[in-house]
């Protein structure tokens, strides 16, 4: 088992009985109307019973009793079949109906697509060992774009990826589709996403050459059966660079004609392309700022040339100015809010999770709620570059949770970040959601078997904000370890549930943040400084001194708080209602400060990153105790990648302790391991040929 299949195994099911009853009550496919995503969905369901239950069927040219009906919303009165379905485009309905006097699976929905995820649904179903009679499943997906964005250059490298190189074979492309393309798809469409973005944010303008533009048009007519639609990233100079242009000034009408031009020359060889995502003025990026015009003037130029199209503008917050001697984590904010209304109707603000950068942990983006006529999407990052690379197992369903989760009031209470983001907060047109991918080459797509988790819960969530991160667990584990018995799988579930909470521990505890490597993002490094820019710094982050640790975001500080609306400012303000997971985020304190538990900060701390540590020994346990359910292959992989966690995670504690200690002076607390080196041992460690930059 090399892990390929992602959770699209097929094995068949042990139990017989189940086995015999989904063989009797499915006996063929009907399909009203063929098209070539309705034969992508009879060939994967004809393929996937075939592989559970071991029964050949096919599709029929006349209803058959126990088939299973693939049909149109529209076209369902043409059979005298009246049954209410979903209104939108993706939404299926699955349900059990009795026709004509047989008993029938429908699969209804407006749209091919529609019925390709119905027929995905009803897989999982099996995959699950879960009930096929009296379906009742009504399933509409709540954000429009479900996006995957790839920092894939175009040498194949990928930035802050671990999985092998990019899965865009760019030199054989157009002629030559790598099965992959279509694996990906599939994989994707299971899932619900329905779009990629193909390139990096640090954009090449080459893309969109011509001849770059041939092969991207060969990707988006293999996704395009799937439902999925191609994306690029803009770079802002591009006019300059590709276009000959002296200038990119978006107010400047060669380059609007520019622009135009260019989205006409790419909607006629992909009729269906969603879009651009744009990273601009933002370390080092090109962009409007350039000509002294705003990320309204830029944006709109863009959203302008792709309207007569339908296409869409991602326009990425991700800003943050050197120049401006502000905290960085309120730069975003200050930029976009005033341009709240300025924004062309088919631009989306583009927000990563936290304001600084997809830390273990982060409070939410003040932005979310914030821009009241501008439509904001989440960016969420599934690749692990501050979470232990494909190396460390860490699940990160709870991680996304806890933003889209989180209540922004906005508009009083009840006024999550999801409800920003799916668009009924605010009552949004254009609603998406992206997740950076953690896909590469490597045989089994993520480097760790475990990540794949991170990107079947990201489309889990995409499609559906409001499933628990427990169910999701349960879902990806009895479909990607199709052996697992009850205990293992609810052993497994735990695990992942705690996964992400003890990465934070022992890297970041208490609301700790950006102490890793320099550059490479490798590892501890709490004592990085004087850089070319402070808030590339450790030392900017966690303002350890002999006095005490945390950057004071209050209203006595950056007033970072103050961004969040009432009761959330307030909240974070002050010292006694602030979450202590966010403490050190938002409040400087003294090492003496005393926590909830009773300990002093200083203890407090050591002891989150000996828990930490100390968490992985369990992982590595727990995974011990279920090699029985699990092959072998896989077995083993996992198990190095937990002895190199663990290494690492002590490596995190050791670095971590032995530094803040050296301005706290206070010892370690008794009866817990003393640090296997000295810090100077830590502070030399050098690392060469880190991938993912
Ligand atoms: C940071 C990465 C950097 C990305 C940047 C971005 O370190 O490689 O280019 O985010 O999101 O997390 O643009």
């Amino acid at each position: 088992e090399n892990g390929y299949n992602l959770w699209l195994k097929y094995e068949p099911i042990k139990d017989a009985k189940l086995v015999a009853a989904y063989q009797e009550n499915i006996s063929s496919l009907y399909v009203y109307q063929k098209s070539e995503t309705l034969d992508i969905a009879t060939k994967e369901f004809i393929t996937a019973f075939k592989g559970l239950t071991g029964k050949s069927i096919s599709t029929s040219v006349s209803i058959q009793k126990n088939a299973i009906l693939f049909i149109k919303t529209d076209d369902l009165q043409k059979l005298n079949i009246t049954h209410p379905s979903p209104e939108n485009d993706e939404g299926y309905l699955i349900k059990s109906i009795q026709h004509q006097g047989k008993p029938l699976t429908l699969i209804s929905s407006k749209t091919d697509k529609g019925l390709l995820y119905g027929a995905f649904h009803l897989i999982k179903q099996l995959q699950l060992k879960q009930s096929i009679f009296n379906l009742n499943i009504w399933e509409e997906p709540k954000i429009k774009h479900r996006i995957l964005n790839h920092w894939d250059n175009l040498d194949r490298s990928v930035e802050r990826g671990y999985a092998g190189f990019s899965i865009w074979d760019w030199h054989k492309l157009p002629q030559y589709t790598d099965q992959r393309y279509i694996d990906y798809a599939r994989a994707n469409a299971s899932i619900g996403i329905n779009g990629t973005v193909l390139n990096n944010v640090n954009a090449n303008s080459l893309i969109l050459t011509d001849d770059w533009l041939k092969k991207v048009k060969a990707l988006a007519d293999v996704f395009r059966p799937y439902g999925i639609k191609v994306y690029l990233t803009a770079r802002f100079s591009a006019p300059i660079e590709i276009g000959k242009l002296p200038t990119a000034d978006p107010l400047d009408e060669k380059v609007q004609l520019w622009w135009q031009q260019k989205a006409k020359e790419i909607y006629a060889s992909i009729p269906d392309f969603g879009g651009f995502l744009v990273k601009a003025n933002s370390e080092g990026q090109p962009g409007p700022q350039n000509y002294g015009r705003t990320h309204a003037d830029g944006a709109n130029m863009l959203a302008k040339a792709l309207e007569p199209y339908d296409g869409i503008v991602m326009w990425r917050a991700f800003v943050y100015d050197n120049e401006v001697p502000e905290d960085r984590a309120k730069q975003a904010f200050n930029e976009f809010k005033p341009l709240d209304g300025s924004f062309h109707k088919n631009v989306i603000i583009q927000v990563k999770n936290g304001a600084i950068d997809f830390q273990p942990r982060e409070p939410f983006h003040p932005l979310f709620g914030a821009l009241t006529k501008t439509p904001v999407m989440a960016e969420f990052q599934l690749t692990q570059e501050y979470l232990g690379f494909a190396t460390h197992l860490a699940y990160l369903a709870p991680l996304f949770k806890e933003c889209l989760d989180a209540d922004t009031y906005a508009k009083g209470e009840n006024s999550s970040v999801a409800k920003v983001i799916d668009g009924s907060l605010y009552k949004n047109q254009i609603t998406a959601i992206a997740g950076v991918a953690n896909i590469g080459n490597d045989v089994n797509w993520c480097g760790h078997p475990f990540a794949q988790a991170n990107w079947y819960a990201y489309g889990r969530l995409a499609w559906n904000h409001q499933l628990s991160s427990s169910a999701i667990a349960d879902e990806w584990l009895n479909t990607t370890f199709t052996g697992l018995q009850k205990t293992s799988s609810t052993l497994l579930k735990d695990m992942m549930l705690e996964s992400r909470e003890t990465v934070v521990n022992y890297m970041t505890p208490l609301g700790l943040h950006h102490i890793m490597g320099w550059d490479h993002h490798y590892g501890p490094g709490p004592w990085i400084k004087d850089k070319p820019r402070a808030d590339w710094t450790s030392v900017y982050y966690h303002q350890a001194d002999n006095n005490g640790i945390g950057f004071n975001r209050t209203s006595s500080g950056s007033k970072a708080t103050l961004q969040y609306f009432s009761p959330v400012a307030q909240k974070f303000d002050d010292l006694k209602s602030c979450p202590e997971e966010y403490l050190l985020w938002f409040h400087h304190l003294p090492w003496d400060y005393k926590l909830k538990s009773g300990d002093s900060l200083w203890d407090g701390i050591v002891k989150k990153y000996y828990k930490g540590a100390d968490e992985v020994k369990e992982m590595q346990k727990t995974w011990a105790a279920v090699e029985h359910d699990i092959d072998k292959q896989t077995y083993q992989q996992v198990k190095q990648l937990l002895t190199i966690q663990s290494e690492e995670a002590l490596w995190w504690r050791d670095a971590c302790v032995l530094y803040f200690q050296s301005f706290s002076g206070k010892p370690i607390p008794i009866g817990l391991p003393k640090p296997k080196h000295n810090l100077k041992y830590y502070q030399d460690l050098e690392f060469k040929f880190v991938p993912g930059i």
